[in-house]
């Protein structure tokens, strides 16, 4: 049935998990050369650190996707950015990437990478480049002696750990109906709707402020003792720490509640998305928050969540996106999100285990 993915490492798409461990032995021997393209195409490491590159190769091949600062983690590699270009004009066609991660997978904590960004133009679809793509990131990634990988997707493959679904927060319901992000419900108005998404003007955790450098350590012993709680979820150093969490104006919002004593209790954190709105004469884009880590001790987790929608909304964003996975089941309704549509599936490459609730499941990085 999957012409590729049954010749990989992963389980099969009926089989029962019972067991814990990697699917094949680490390789001694990787081999040296690239994977072979179809005639005319030639591969090629892109220096994202370029902006250069960024806008006359990558952005036009990814429109929405541009949160370049996710594929440079502390310890990244120039080769596990890795593009396919036609070779007579250098035309950017295909590209797939790799960041390093530690993640732990119920009781064993691995050195990894997570696969993002896989993406073929639209020309080229179909056309079984997506496979070549995938042994050639896996290969070089077994030449750093890294074996296992974590991934997401759409689609449905052999075999999910966990399955996710999007949800949505109105924050501008007047722009995202005019965009046709949303539509009224059947009997409500345009101004029932705004009263319903209304939110006041102030956060009401009292200590909550934006995180700085100090915070580091504090956030980063937060974090690792919060996610033990979850079956697959990264376990991060303190340069991992400042990288993903420090905030970057229009990358990055991380709060932290610092109580009386100034110890650091709780934070909040979210990233910004833009996505591209076509054909509307005043909208040109939806400014988007996807919910990163909400870490709680003390402050419950719905009052901080609804302190995130408070910012999100100060900050001029128009919708506020998360998933359903660790504990945001138990606040999403009562915040007012609604089920997007469509499925996250969530992937390891060789290695089986259990699949895991989603409760009990997290998401890695942007
Ligand atoms: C997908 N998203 O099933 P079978 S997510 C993985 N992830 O294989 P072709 C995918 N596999 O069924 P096309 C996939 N989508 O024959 C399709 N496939 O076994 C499989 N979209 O290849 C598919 N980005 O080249 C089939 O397909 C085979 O031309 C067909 O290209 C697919 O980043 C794609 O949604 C997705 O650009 C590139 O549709 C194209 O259709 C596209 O004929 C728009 O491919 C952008 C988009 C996907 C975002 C992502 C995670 C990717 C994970 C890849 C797997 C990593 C494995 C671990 C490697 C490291 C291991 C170590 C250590
Ligand atoms: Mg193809």
């Amino acid at each position: 049935r999957y012409q590729f993915w049954d010749t990989q490492p992963v389980p099969k798409l009926n089989e029962v998990v019972t067991s814990h461990g990697a699917i094949e032995a680490d390789k001694d021997h990787v081999r040296q050369e690239p994977y072979s393209l179809p005639q005319g195409f030639t591969w090629d490491t892109l220096d994202l650190g370029s902006t250069e590159v960024v806008r006359r190769s990558l952005a036009p091949l990814f429109l929405a996707y541009v949160d370049f600062r996710a594929l440079r983690p502390p310890g990244w590699l120039l080769q596990w950015h890795c593009g396919v270009r036609v070779s007579s004009n250098r035309k950017l066609v295909g590209f797939i990437s790799a960041i390093p991660a530690n993640i732990r997978i119920y009781d064993s904590v691995k050195k990894m990478v997570e696969i993002n960004f896989l993406c073929v133009h639209k020309k080229l679809r179909s056309k079984r480049v997506a496979p070549v793509l995938i042994r050639e990131i896996t290969r070089r990634v077994n030449l750093e002696g890294i074996f296992q990988a974590v991934y997401t997707a759409g689609v449905v493959l052999p075999k999910p750990v966990a399955t996710c679904r999007y949800w949505h927060r109105s924050l501008n319901p007047r722009k995202l109906v005019e965009v046709k992000f949303s539509h009224l419900s059947r009997n409500m108005t345009l101004q029932r709707t705004m009263k319903l998404y209304r939110l006041p003007d102030v956060t009401k955790t009292s200590g909550l402020r934006p995180m700085e450098p100090r915070d580091i350590r504090a956030v980063r012993e937060l974090t690792n003792s919060y996610l033990k709680r979850f079956h697959l979820a990264p376990v991060m150093d303190e340069d991992e720490v400042a990288h993903w969490f420090l905030p970057q104006e229009h990358i990055i919002d991380t709060f932290v509640v610092e109580n009386s004593s100034g110890k650091l209790t709780d934070f909040l954190s979210f990233y910004t998305l833009p996505s591209t709105v076509m054909h509307h004469p005043a909208h040109k884009s939806l400014k988007a928050a996807y919910s990163f880590y909400n870490v709680h001790t003390e402050t419950p987790l719905l009052d901080l969540m609804s302190d995130a929608l408070i910012i999100a909304k100060s900050k001029g964003f128009d919708v506020f996106n998360a998933l359903d996975l660790m504990e945001n089941k138990t606040f999403l309704e009562k915040l007012k999100f609604g089920i997007g549509d469509g499925n996250l599936q969530y992937y390891l490459y060789n290695w089986r285990c259990p699949g895991t609730d989603s409760e009990k499941e997290l998401k890695a990085t942007p």
